[in-house]
């Protein structure tokens, strides 16, 4: 028997264990052993039960995904589940932790499941462009029916044991230890005589999928599914489920290479791996003893201050928010309490639950009371000279060997370390608002910061089940400079040369978006770049056109939704959109006075100028090293800036359209643009290497 596959036997019962750290992925060498294990079992007449169960800290995350690419090798997953299917005694899976993708098809092709109490059992394939295809879209809708089973698959989200029982998808519960549970449902089924009970040979339920039905769970899923087809494949597969089983079967096989063969899955697969890779950096380690980060201090109780407050008390830590205004500090409490109260609305959180956190959030007017923190993070306005005060002052009453950090969006760390007696422990921790819920952490490294901060800032992001970029320290980093200098910046341009604020907007969000720049400016504060930009000419300058209509926007008290007029204009107290014929006027001066020709514009133009755009400018931040990879940049823009998953980031989809092509097109448009399109020699040269990004990435 293999090690990753054992089998044991326990009196009557057939144990068969996975032990393929981390997550028990199904690879080959999983399928083999399984095989081999029932195999063995069945050659054994004193086995009257086979349990699965597996090793480590969830049952399985599915099939190896790192396999996708290569051909499948025999036996497959399909073999071994039919072997388990059609085995002459009872199989039972014993479920704890999580059983996610080709591990609940496993569980599901055994005749029995018992999970343990706080195990989540699901099929996330869509969030990889895929469908289930070992049977899941087969087994699940004969287990709990075809809708509840679409319902499941189209949304992708893991489900408690307790709903799966509910649903008939789980037998039996475990409160206390699962392997003792387990052990006991077995031998009750000896008692019983309870034998083999094949999913397959199930009926499907199909009541409410129907047409209305099917509308209505991919209504549901519209705002996540925008722009995906995954979605076309999974209705296919469930349809066939009317099916005899093994022609079902062949129906979900077929459909699930077409979806793994999609230039959708492949880039959600490279944003999946990317996420996991961003983590890693060169010559950090996390030390094995290191100061647990228990008690934060957060500096400013504005809206991010707030927000990451939160953030710290939902991660079960001590919270301390000091402001220097009681004002201030009023309206940080009030934010947390309404957002917390809007999570209760939504059930995303408990009364009690809710209580139990803001009791860990403590409000303070003394910077004193930061003292004996193990983190400390400055979150006030964005100003160089107020933040280095606030450092300076905090430096001198924390133990130096406690981390400082600055939640700034554009400004210098280094600069800002240097402030300190201490720029060792002084690092970036650039938060997205709402700070709670957007899962980028940009950790920005200045000149001066250690590894150990750095480690300790990346443990923070573990901790916050953020998803941490590094960046080195330079204007705007690696997400705000490709928006200011690219993205944003031609979206202005194009309004100059006639386009609206929601032609742009929309051709925007039509790409796949979440939402277009001017609304996303509305939403975060015009006043916010502007003060950003004020900062940067003080150090650095940019040719007119410039963020002129923006930071006109903003002279003339139009900051957004916050005073209800932006680029937009919106009924008090609403967050619709609304034309603003005043800004169009605004715009038409400014362009009179550049001698700017308006004319109408494509949204395909629109689209192709914002996106090459953001590509050039990020592989400058690639060549200036502010990232480490091509992937960091496009998880960056995935988790924090609303670029559509399924098109992979920024990068990836630059590889997609071929450099060759960016290149051209860029070369095109700075000839007819100018400055701010000077190709990035970065992309010059992959071009005329015909390489690409990712390869760039993979270079030894
Ligand atoms: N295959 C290969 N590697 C995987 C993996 C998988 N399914 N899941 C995780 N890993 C690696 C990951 O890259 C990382 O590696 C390490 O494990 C720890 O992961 C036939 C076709 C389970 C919730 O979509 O959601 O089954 O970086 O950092 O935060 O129908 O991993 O250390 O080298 O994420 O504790 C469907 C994917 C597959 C679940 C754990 N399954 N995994 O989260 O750890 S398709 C999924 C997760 C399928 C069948 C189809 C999470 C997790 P490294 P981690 P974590």
């Amino acid at each position: 028997m293999s090690k990753i596959v054992a089998f044991e036997e326990a009196g009557p019962i057939g144990v068969i264990r996975l032990d393929n750290p981390p997550v028990n992925a199904i690879n080959h060498a999983v399928r083999a052993g399984l095989a081999d294990a029932v195999t063995l079992a069945a050659n054994r007449p004193d086995i009257e039960v086979l349990l699965i169960t597996s090793a480590g800290n969830l049952f399985s995350a599915g099939a190896d995904v790192t396999e996708f690419d290569r051909p499948m090798q025999d036996p497959t997953q399909q073999m071994v589940e039919d072997r388990l299917e059609r085995a002459r005694v009872p199989v039972v899976a014993a479920i704890h932790g999580m059983a996610l993708g080709g591990g609940l098809e496993l569980a599901m092709a055994c005749h029995y499941r018992v999970a343990e109490r706080n195990a989540r059992l699901g099929l996330p394939e869509i969030t990889l462009g895929i469908i289930p295809g070992a049977g899941g879209t087969q087994r699940l809708p004969r287990l709990i029916g075809a809708r509840a089973a679409f319902d499941m698959i189209l949304s992708g989200a893991p489900i408690s044991a307790r709903d799966a029982q509910l649903l008939g998808l789980v037998d039996e519960v475990v409160e206390g230890n699962l392997p003792e549970g387990a052990f006991q449902f077995c031998r009750r089924l000896i008692e019983d005589g309870l034998g083999p009970r094949p999913t397959s040979e199930r009926t499907v339920q199909t009541h409410g999928f129907d047409e209305a039905g099917i509308a209505e769970a991919l209504r549901a899923q519209s705002r996540a599914l925008k722009g995906r087809t995954t979605q076309t494949f999974l209705l296919k597969a469930i349809e066939a489920a009317r099916l005899p089983f093994s022609e079902g079967v062949a129906v979900e096989s077929q459909l699930a290479q077409q979806s793994l063969a999609t230039p959708e899955s492949q880039a959600l697969r490279h944003v999946f791996f990317a996420e996991r890779e961003c983590g890693k950096v060169k010559g950090i380690t996390q030390p094995t003893e290191s100061r647990e980060i228990k008690r934060v201090a957060i500096i400013g109780a504005g809206t991010m201050g707030s927000g990451i407050a939160i953030a710290f008390a939902d991660a079960a830590r001590e919270v301390i928010l000091i402001d220097n205004a009681e004002a201030a500090l009023a309206r940080g409490r009030g934010a947390i309490q309404t957002i917390y109260a809007s999570a209760i609305k939504r059930g995303r959180v408990t009364q009690e639950m809710a209580d139990e956190r803001m009791s860990r959030i403590k409000g303070s007017l003394a910077l004193a009371d930061a003292a004996d923190a193990d983190l400390v993070i400055e979150a006030v306005f964005e100003d160089m000279d107020l933040k280095k005060q606030v450092l300076s002052t905090v430096d001198s009453i924390l133990p130096p060997e406690r981390l400082i950090a600055s939640n700034t969006s554009t400004l210098s760390v280094t600069e800002l370390g240097r402030s300190t007696a201490h720029p060792d422990r002084v690092s970036g921790l650039h938060f997205f608002a709402p700070a709670q819920v957007t899962k980028l952490l940009e950790i920005v490294r200045g000149a001066g910061t250690s590894p150990e901060a750095l480690a300790t800032a990346l443990k923070v992001a573990k901790l916050l089940k953020k998803i941490p970029v590094v960046a080195a320290d330079a204007f705007g980093f690696i997400g705000n400079r490709m928006m200011l200098d690219g993205y944003f910046r031609e979206a202005e341009l194009l309004l100059l040369e006639g386009a609206s604020p929601m032609q742009v907007d929309m051709a925007l969000e039509a790409f796949g978006f979440a939402m277009g720049p001017q609304r996303v400016s509305d939403l975060s504060g015009i006043d916010v770049g502007t003060k950003a930009r004020i900062q940067l000419f003080q150090r650095e300058s940019r040719p007119d056109p410039y963020f002129v209509i923006a930071d006109h926007l903003t002279e003339l008290g139009r900051l957004g939704q916050k005073t209800g007029r932006g680029f937009y204009r919106y009924e008090t107290g609403g967050r619709e959109a609304l034309p603003d014929p005043e800004v169009t006027k605004l715009i038409e001066a400014l362009s009179a006075e550049r001698a700017i020709r308006r004319r109408e514009i494509s949204d395909q133009e629109i689209v192709e100028r914002c996106i090459l755009a953001l590509i050039n400018v990020g592989a400058m931040v690639l060549d200036e090293a502010i990232a480490a990879r091509a992937s960091d940049i496009d998880v960056v823009w995935t988790s924090g800036y609303g670029f559509p998953r399924h098109l992979g980031g920024p990068m990836f989809y630059a590889d997609a359209l071929g450099l060759g092509r960016v290149a051209e097109r860029i070369r095109h448009y700075h000839e007819k643009l100018g400055y701010y399109w000077r190709p990035a020699p970065f992309i010059e040269r992959l071009a005329a290497e015909r390489s690409s990004f990712t390869q760039w990435d993979h270079r030894g």
